[in-house]
């Protein structure tokens, strides 16, 4: 008599994001149940911050504030004393109006005479109406009275995270919990040392959720998915809960931090918190150790896993081909409370609230990326490396039973670049078939995103996209092999903004050879796109050479010399290096982000970007109508 198939739990641990599950746990659950496999899923992220700010999660709060010497306590700690009773009254309502489940309390939210307001308010001050009539007219009009509601609920929530940190624990945050433990750390000492610390308030409420996790879905498996640095702490808690509780569930950890940092390990004490670690895409390794435990495989015919043996941990790999992107099935949102994300408006930025505000459901156009010849990019991984799209037709039929499954036509596509191709079959299908949907992603700027495809596109129901302009300099781009051009990029945004579709941009420095004069002039190449509506929204991010890119595997051919890593037994990924080129990246990119920020506000796009600098710079030699000229000739 054979045994039961095992019944498996996935769960997305601390922290992620708040308005909508990270899509690993519902990728697994739909690709099991596929397979005829019992599994159901949790997201302990978000029911850790409802558990923490509900009224009794704020009254421990509360006590770990009042058990600190009152000399000891910031003036944040004494002004939440002073307003707890406002606070333990409001929390709940504010939490409903934010997953939706409350809109009217909106104006009174809105009327700033409800809620109490601590240190995260000071940044409504920046806004002065000339006319002295409301200051956030700007963002909100006359009628925007919900989103207003929601911006001023979001720096309320902001608050009560900043008095957690400070009074119970300083390493949380909404969309990462003690990353440094694990982020391209080569020892697993800190996270264990950390993990042998007694619980703290936050390690207690995550305890009690995963206990009534597991006494709701009784699993022999538990699968911990850790996509980013943020989320291992955490991960491992649970698991260390678990297995000192209900030693007999097998524990698996995979996910994206996994997948880039791990590929390494060799630190044998991480085995006592799980029992395998698999690389890369999870649905072959997942079956291989499925059967394993259900002893129909051995060890030795593993997929792609870590696992521990006689107290060594030994890397198996058969290679067993991966399960074609079009047999993965459909994801499910099955068993996750999807009227309890929280939709949050932190930056007053119509493209920037994408990410932290709505439910949206998240699929993929194709696995890998079609280009994978990026510098900077993880180009020999597999998540990248690997492209295998599926047809429209299947991506449809995914589309429509995800709407149908969870009611919600909100799509954010996760691919790490969505080919041109494949999205112009899908909104030849979508349309086709006459499925509404709403949706966004991430693409190259290439030229195949004509103002044609562009307008069919968003007949499709895309509403915004955001690409990586990354340094914007030709010289650089090159050197990058981005494989496009910053007139290029110019003139794919513009038709996208033309499209009524929002642009944002993913904008980079530090790049190796990058110069002072190449910095100055690619903020004068953003000033002169937001000034011509070509994009209405980006980040700048500090370059990082991590070892599986072409940057940190060929360095020479970038004029770089990497600093040696230290012995590597855990994480390993980003590496420092040497740029003889000397730029100060660190103070430029004070001055690129605060100008960015007053873009993205629509101020001082008037200005000679110099002024942005605290420290003298030359003057730009991009010429002053260069965007509009390369815009002219695409005409
Ligand atoms: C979309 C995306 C974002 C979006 C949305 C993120 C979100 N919260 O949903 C944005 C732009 C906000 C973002 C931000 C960041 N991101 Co990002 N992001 C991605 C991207 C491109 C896709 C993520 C996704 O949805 N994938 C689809 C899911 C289904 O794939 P998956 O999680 O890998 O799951 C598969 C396997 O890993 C495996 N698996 C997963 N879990 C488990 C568990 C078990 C037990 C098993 C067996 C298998 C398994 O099976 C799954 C199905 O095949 C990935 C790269 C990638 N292509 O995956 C980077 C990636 C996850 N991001 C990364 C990083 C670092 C970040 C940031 C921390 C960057 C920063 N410094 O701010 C922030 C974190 C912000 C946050 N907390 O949200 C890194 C993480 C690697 C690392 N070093 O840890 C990645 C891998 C990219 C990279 N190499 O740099 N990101």
């Amino acid at each position: 008599m054979t045994a039961p198939l095992p019944r498996v739990l996935s769960v997305i641990p601390p922290m992620t994001q708040l308005n909508t599950p990270y899509p690993s746990t519902a990728y697994l659950t739909g690709f099991l149940r596929s397979r005829g496999i019992a599994a159901t899923q949790e997201d302990l992220a978000l029911a850790l911050v409802l558990a923490l700010f509900s009224p009794k999660g704020l009254t421990e709060v509360h006590q770990a504030v009042l058990a600190m010497p009152a000399p000891e306590r910031s003036p944040l700690l004494h002004s939440f004393d002073a307003d707890f009773v406002r606070y333990h009254a409001t929390t709940e309502r504010v939490l409903a109006f934010l997953q939706g489940r409350d809109p009217t309390l909106a104006h009174r939210i809105a009327s700033r005479q409800y809620l109490p307001e601590g240190p995260r308010f000071a940044s409504l001050d920046v806004y002065i109406d000339p006319e002295g009539g409301d200051p956030l007219a700007w963002a909100f009009g006359a009628l925007g009275v919900q989103d207003r509601a929601r911006h001023v609920a979001t720096l309320y929530l902001n608050d009560l995270a900043d008095v957690l940190r400070e009074a119970v624990d300083p390493r949380f945050e909404f969309v990462r919990y003690a990353e440094s433990l694990a982020m391209s750390q080569p020892s697993f000492e800190p996270l264990a040392q950390a993990l042998a610390a007694s619980p703290n308030l936050v390690d207690r409420t995550l305890q009690r959720l995963t206990a009534q996790a597991i006494q709701r879905h009784q699993p022999d498996v538990l699968l911990l998915s850790v996509p980013f640095p943020g989320a291992v702490y955490a991960a491992l808690r649970i698991a260390q809960w678990v297995r000192a509780q209900h030693p007999q569930i097998r524990i698996a950890l995979g996910g994206g931090f996994v997948n880039t940092e791990l590929r390494e390990l060799s630190d044998p004490r991480v085995f006592d918190f799980v029992d395998a670690i698999t690389l890369d895409a999870g649905e072959r390794p997942l079956l291989a150790l499925l059967e394993h435990w259900h002893g129909k495989r051995s060890a030795g015919r593993l997929v792609r896993s870590f696992i521990r043996q006689d107290g060594v941990v030994r890397y198996v790999d058969i290679g067993e081909a991966d399960i074609p992107f079009a047999e993965v099935g459909t994801p499910t949102w099955d068993g996750l409370p999807l009227q309890s994300y929280l939709s949050l408006l932190d930056m007053l930025n119509p493209m920037h609230r994408l990410w932290s505000d709505g439910r949206w459901n998240k699929l993929t156009v194709a696995h890998g990326c079609y280009w994978k010849k990026c510098s900077f990019c993880d180009v020999g991984l597999d998540y990248i490396s690997r492209y295998d799209a599926a047809t429209a037709d299947t991506l449809v039929d995914r589309i429509e039973t995800v709407v149908r499954e969870t009611g919600q036509t909100g799509f954010h596509f996760v691919d790490e670049a969505a080919p041109p191709k494949s999205l112009k079959a899908l909104a030849a299908e979508l349309q086709r078939r006459q499925v509404d949907i709403s949706w966004w992603g991430n693409i190259r700027f290439e030229k195949s995103f004509t103002p044609e495809l562009c307008q069919q596109l968003a007949a499709s129901g895309c509403i915004a996209i955001s690409g990586g302009l990354e340094v914007a300099s030709d010289r650089l781009l090159q050197l990058m092999k981005k494989g496009v051009s910053v007139d290029q990029v110019a003139r794919v945004t513009k038709a996208f903004a033309d499209a009524g579709i929002l642009v944002h941009a993913y904008l980079m420095y530090g790049f190796p050879t990058q110069t002072v004069q190449d910095t100055v002039d690619a903020l004068e190449y953003v000033r002169q796109l937001f000034e011509a509506g070509c994009i209405q929204s980006g980040f700048f991010h500090r370059f990082t050479c991590t070892v599986h890119s072409p940057v940190g595997q060929h360095p020479a051919d970038y004029g770089v010399t990497l600093q040696p890593l230290p012995p590597v037994s855990f994480a390993k990924n980003d590496v420092a290096f040497h740029d003889p080129t000397g730029t100060d990246h660190d103070a430029l990119g004070v001055a690129l982000k605060k100008a960015l920020y007053n873009y993205m506000h629509g101020i001082g796009l008037e200005q000679d970007v110099r002024s942005w600098f605290d420290l003298r710079v030359p003057r730009t030699t991009v010429a002053k109508h260069r965007i509009a000229r390369a815009l002219s000739a695409r005409d």
